[in-house]
């Protein structure tokens, strides 16, 4: 018996299911989890001793590569001055600046801990200032685990085939309204019948947990057209975007201005963390300026300020942004080249250093019924090969995967090298 199946027995009489978040338990792909002992720039080692190539990056924030020296030494210092005061710290106005600063729509901004916080509290908002219920979200979309968000969600309430979770009741799920990622037509449909009712419209303009799904050119332009048009507000949930597709999010990389914005991950360098924010005339409403209620003890916490703002400098370099497309633009390439070969029907996806991979024979995967659609099996194989191999992807077919910038050519190249071994198994 390996540590990590000793300490997974273990967790499950402790923890539910042996885990703090549920795909990482693996149980759509089966097996045990390696548990982490600790990881360097673009490598996970586990209990055992095993070392991994990780294209996780704790499912995002870690595009700087695992451990990285100055985020390192920041929450080293920090912590050395004390790690919460429930009281306001000068670091706090000074990531809340260059979040304003680098992310086009937001004028202001408050942090909280979690993207989970930050995406009901965006919601909040947008009830309160447009007086309106209902709120609009695609399937598959995954927006944190708030009641109101728990409807056909994707992430692991997709992978355990329970996209509106029991608990939350009817009349919750009643005011959020789902339609496919994509369809246009039938969000202007919906509109035309219930416009005046909806609050707000939240979407990941990526879509990464359903895989990972790119808007058809012309779908963000719409839903701010439409949100102008009945007087809605547009929430892009950039937890898994922000300062990942570009710097700006993928709002400067499609050029559309949300309303709100929610944030998390990356500007928390690897520590909890989220934020919501955009116009000042909205985000004046939230207490104590105005009567939108919203607060937390650990909000700003100084430790994952410090971490953000050691991160958000290290993606500033020139050139960062650029490296990583090319790099990531190589191992998706390379992937697809080798599963071609092999003669694996599969369709690769990307924008910047975020990508997916679903095995499928559609030409296109658009939305949530289509990435479903893909060979579940296949990916569960292509997935243990690849872990045996010493790579390390998300647990499931309805995640993204990540690039760091730890990634170099010759870690691109062993994975590559890694996927060659593997892609030859899947079609026996
Ligand atoms: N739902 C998260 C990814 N989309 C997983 C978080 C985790 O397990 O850490």
């Amino acid at each position: 018996m390996t540590l990590s199946e000793k300490f997974f027995k273990k967790a499950q009489q402790v923890i539910p299911g042996g885990v703090n978040s549920p795909v990482r338990a693996f149980k759509s792909v089966g097996g045990t989890p390696p548990f982490i002992r600790e990881a360097q720039g673009a490598t996970l080692i586990d209990v055992d001793g095993k070392r991994y190539i990780d294209y996780v990056g704790s499912w995002g924030p870690m595009i700087a590569g695992h451990s990285h020296p100055h985020v390192v030494s920041a929450i080293k210092n920090t912590a050395e001055k004390g790690a919460s005061f429930g009281a306001p710290t000068y670091a706090e106005v000074y990531l809340a600046q260059k979040i304003v600063e680098i992310v086009p729509s937001m004028e202001m901004v408050r942090l909280v801990n979690s993207g989970t916080e930050a995406t009901m509290s965006a919601l909040r908002l947008a009830r309160a200032a447009t007086k309106r219920d209902a709120i609009l979200k695609f399937d598959g979309c995954y927006h944190g685990h708030a009641d109101s968000l728990l409807v056909s969600a994707g992430s692991g309430a997709a992978t355990f085939g329970v996209p509106s979770s029991p608990g939350v009741t009817s009349k919750t799920a009643e005011d959020t309204l789902t339609l496919p990622f994509n369809d246009l037509q039938a969000v202007d449909a919906l509109f035309l019948k219930k416009g005046m009712q909806i609050a707000a419209i939240i979407v990941e303009p990526v879509a990464g947990n359903m895989g990972c799904v790119l808007p058809k050119p012309g779908f963000l332009e719409g839903l701010r057209r439409i949100c102008d048009t009945y007087g809605a507000l547009l929430i892009f949930d950039e937890v898994m975007t922000g300062f990942r597709v570009d710097r700006g999010g993928a709002q400067h990389y499609y050029n559309i201005k949300p309303d709100l914005t929610t944030l998390g991950k990356i500007i928390g360098g690897g520590l909890p963390v989220g934020a919501y924010g955009g116009r000042r005339d909205l985000m004046e409403q939230i207490s104590p300026s105005g009567p939108v209620y919203q607060a937390g003890t650990l909000s700003g916490n100084p430790l994952a300020t410090a971490a953000g703002m050691a991160m958000i400098k290290i993606i500033s370099a020139p050139g960062f942004y650029e490296t990583l497309d090319w790099r990531t633009q190589r191992l998706t390439d390379g992937i697809s080249d080798v599963l071609t070969q092999a003669g694996v029907p599969h369709l690769g996806t990307r924008v910047g250093s975020m990508f997916g991979l679903f095995f499928t024979d559609e030409p296109v995967v658009e939305n949530f019924e289509q990435a479903a659609r893909s060979n579940m099996n296949r990916f569960n194989r292509w997935f243990h090969g690849m872990l045996g191999e010493g790579v390390y992807l998300a647990p499931s077919q309805y995640e993204a995967g990540f690039l760091s910038f730890a990634h170099t050519d010759s870690v691109i190249d062993e994975t590559l090298a890694a996927a060659k071994k593997v892609a030859a198994t899947l079609m026996d």
